[in-house]
């Protein structure tokens, strides 16, 4: 490691082969979560893949030298597994969550609604609660909630998931505040378009023209790796440095409606 920062100590976030330090990732199964656990794992982290789809973790755990745990973080008996097996965290990646639906919201769908702030908020709540005592445990932590720039703006159709992504984002400034004084850092991750295989197909129920006709004229909308990129970023800042948050969308993107399209 470099000796020349002031702060640095003997386990900062620098790569130790003998010691490999503990990431979860949480929606390893797919997109950005099957990506950061492969960005994560190449910066030295032991990754636990974390997902309900046992098959899809199970082979990324094998690719990258990881752990492969079923997860459904919906549900408590399965978080508290997840974080029984896994008694020392030095990085939580909050990844798992999705949007249903773009319903305006004099017609929404409540049972959406609900699975979104479930998933969204309540689950990545859920999965901190349990895991926090191991990340108390490393000495020197982060967690990095995937937001969105759902949780900094709102757009017609939106309504559901602008909601529960702004809950990311204020669930995420309170934690840092009451964590203030403990060795855990916590940045929220804010990404704008990304294509996935998943993210519009799950939105639009499978439809996949409708799915596809969100990136339709975009020449490079952000990819799982840039995010990915971005989130293996924060986890390798020296232990003293929080990034409180980054925001991220590809270059034709400027705000939620406006969106260069050839
Ligand atoms: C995804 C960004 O624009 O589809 O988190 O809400 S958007």
């Amino acid at each position: 490691m470099t000796q020349d920062h002031p702060h640095d100590h003997p386990h900062g976030q620098t790569h130790d082969p003998a010691h490999p330090r503990t990431a979860v990732v949480t929606g390893a199964s797919s997109g950005i979560g099957a990506a950061t656990a492969r960005a994560l794992a190449a910066q030295g982290f032991r990754v636990v893949c974390a997902a309900r789809r046992t098959d899809r973790i199970e082979d990324l755990a094998a690719e990258i030298g990881g752990e492969a745990i079923t997860c459904d973080i919906t549900d408590a008996a399965s978080v508290e597994a997840l974080a029984a097996a896994v008694p020392v965290c030095h990085a939580l990646v909050n990844n798992a969550g999705g949007a249903v639906g773009v319903d305006r919201v004099d017609a929404a769908d409540l049972d959406a609604w609900r699975w979104m702030y479930d998933v969204n908020v309540l689950g990545l709540v859920r999965v901190t609660q349990a895991l926090l005592p191991s990340l108390r445990a490393s000495g020197d932590a982060v967690i990095v909630n995937v937001g969105s720039t759902a949780g900094r703006w709102a757009y017609e159709g939106g309504g559901g998931y602008t909601a529960a992504k702004h809950g990311v984002k204020v669930v995420t400034e309170t934690l840092r505040l009451e964590l203030n004084g403990e060795p855990i850092r916590i940045t929220e991750v804010a990404p704008g378009m990304v294509r996935t295989e998943e993210f519009s197909l799950v939105r639009f129920g499978g439809d996949q023209e409708k799915a596809d006709a969100v990136y339709a004229g975009v020449a490079e909308p952000l990819l799982a790796e840039d995010v990915a990129d971005a989130i293996a970023w924060v986890a390798t800042r020296p232990s003293h440095v929080d990034i409180d948050e980054l925001v991220i969308k590809p270059r034709a993107q400027a705000a939620a409606h406006k969106v260069h399209r050839a």
